[in-house]
C-alpha cells in the first residue's frame, strides 16, 4: 500500500487569512519571547545536537568529538583552547564552555555567521544562546537562526530584529539585545512558542547583523555558546508541514517531510473520497523536506478555482 500523508484541509477562513498577507510569514515568528536559564556553563542544557555526549575537545583548531559533518564561519574559523593566538574562535560557540578567554567567540565585525552541517536532518525544537561577558554591547540585537538542506539557500527559523537607532557606538551599551548581562544563557522554544515548528534541516546557521552597542554593522560581535536541539527527520511523521496560499493570484505551494531519492504524487480532492486528480505525479524529492512547486519556480494554480474547500494529500511513489 502506498504511503500517504493525512489530508490537509484548507478552510475558507484560512484562505481569507491568507488574503491578509499573514501566510507569507507563516513559518517565521519575529518575537522577543524567551526564557533566561541563568548565567555560566552550569546553566547550559548540554547534550545538544553539535555534541550529544558533551565530550567535545577543542585543543586542536579543528576540534574533535563533535557531531557535525562540516562547520563554516565568516571569521575566526577555529577553536581556541588556551586563550593564546589565534584567539576566540567562532567554533568556541560549541565548546561547552562559557568564559571570558577561550570559551567565547569574539571579536569580528558584522555580519557574522557560523553554520553546522549534520549527517541527517533535524526538526529544531529549541535552542539556547549565551552572551559574552567582556562587552555587553557586542551581543547582537539583529540576529537569526536559519536552516538549510543544501548549505546554500537558507530559511529563517527564528528572527530577532531590534537594531537600536540610538546606540552610541559603545561596547558597554546593552541597547536592545535580549541579554541583560554577560554569560547569560537564554532559551528559545519552538512548537509555536517562540518560533513555529520548522521543516527538517541538515544545516543550521546562526547569523548576526548588528551588535547592541552600535547601529547597523558597526563594532564587533561576540557570543559565548549556542546549543541546538531537535528530533531526527527520520522519526518525523509523513505529513504536510507547510502550505502557502496566495489569494491574490489563487496559487499555492506545499511542503512535506520526504525521503531522499523518492518521487511523490500531489493529489487533491473536494470531498475526501475521490483522490483521482493530481497536480504533479512525479515530484522529485528535495531530501528530508520537499516543496512543490520548488521555491525557485512559480507556485501552482489552485486546481479547483472558486471551490469553498479543497484537500491535499501527498503519496510516496
Ligand atoms: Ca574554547
Ligand atoms: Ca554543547
Ligand atoms: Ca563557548
Ligand atoms: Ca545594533
Amino acid at each position: 500500500m502506498k504511503k500517504t500523508t493525512p489530508p490537509k484541509y484548507l478552510p475558507k477562513r484560512f484562505l481569507s487569512l491568507c488574503a491578509s498577507g499573514l501566510i507569507s510569514a507563516s513559518a517565521i515568528i519575529t518575537g522577543y519571547s524567551s526564557e533566561v536559564l541563568g548565567t555560566g556553563a552550569g546553566s547550559l542544557l548540554g547534550g545538544d545536537l553539535t555534541d550529544p555526549e558533551n565530550d567535545l575537545i577543542d585543543t586542536e583548531p579543528g576540534g574533535s568529538n563533535f557531531n557535525w559533518v562540516s562547520i563554516t564561519s565568516t571569521g575566526n574559523a577555529y577553536f581556541d583552547a588556551d586563550g593564546l593566538a589565534p584567539r576566540q574562535g567562532a567554533f568556541d560557540v560549541f565548546d561547552n564552555k562559557v568564559n571570558n578567554t577561550e570559551g567565547k567567540f569574539c571579536c569580528t565585525p558584522a555580519p557574522w555567521s557560523v553554520s553546522v552541517e549534520f549527517a541527517e536532518g533535524y526538526v529544531l525544537t529549541h535552542f539556547t544562546v549565551t552572551s559574552n561577558t567582556d562587552s555587553i554591547g557586542r551581543n547582537p540585537d539583529v540576529w537569526r537562526v536559519q536552516g538549510s538542506n543544501d548549505g546554500v539557500d537558507w530559511a529563517d527559523i527564528y528572527v530577532f530584529d531590534d537594531d537600536d537607532a540610538g546606540a552610541p557606538g559603545n561596547r558597554l551599551y546593552r541597547g536592545n539585545s535580549p541579554w541583560t548581562t554577560g554569560d547569560q544563557v537564554i532559551r528559545w522554544n519552538g512548537d509555536g512558542d517562540d518560533f513555529e515548528t520548522p521543516p527538517s534541516y541538515k544545516w543550521f546557521r546562526f547569523q548576526a547583523d548588528s551588535a547592541a552597542g552600535w547601529v547597523g554593522t558597526g563594532g564587533n560581535l561576540s557570543l559565548a555558546e549556542i546549543e541546538y536541539f531537535g528530533t531526527p527527520a527520520s522519526s518525523a511523521p509523513f505529513e504536510i508541514t507547510d502550505f502557502v496560499y496566495n489569494a491574490g493570484d489563487d496559487t499555492l505551494r506545499l511542503t512535506w517531510n520526504s525521503k531522499p531519492g523518492k518521487t511523490y504524487t500531489v493529489r487533491y480532492s473536494n470531498d475526501l473520497k475521490s483522490w483521482d486528480s493530481d497536480i504533479g505525479d512525479s515530484v522529485l524529492s528535495e531530501g528530508e523536506s520537499t516543496t512543490f512547486p520548488p521555491v525557485n519556480q512559480p507556485p501552482a494554480a489552485n486546481p479547483l478555482e472558486g471551490t469553498p474547500r479543497i484537500y491535499f494529500r501527498i503519496e510516496e511513489n
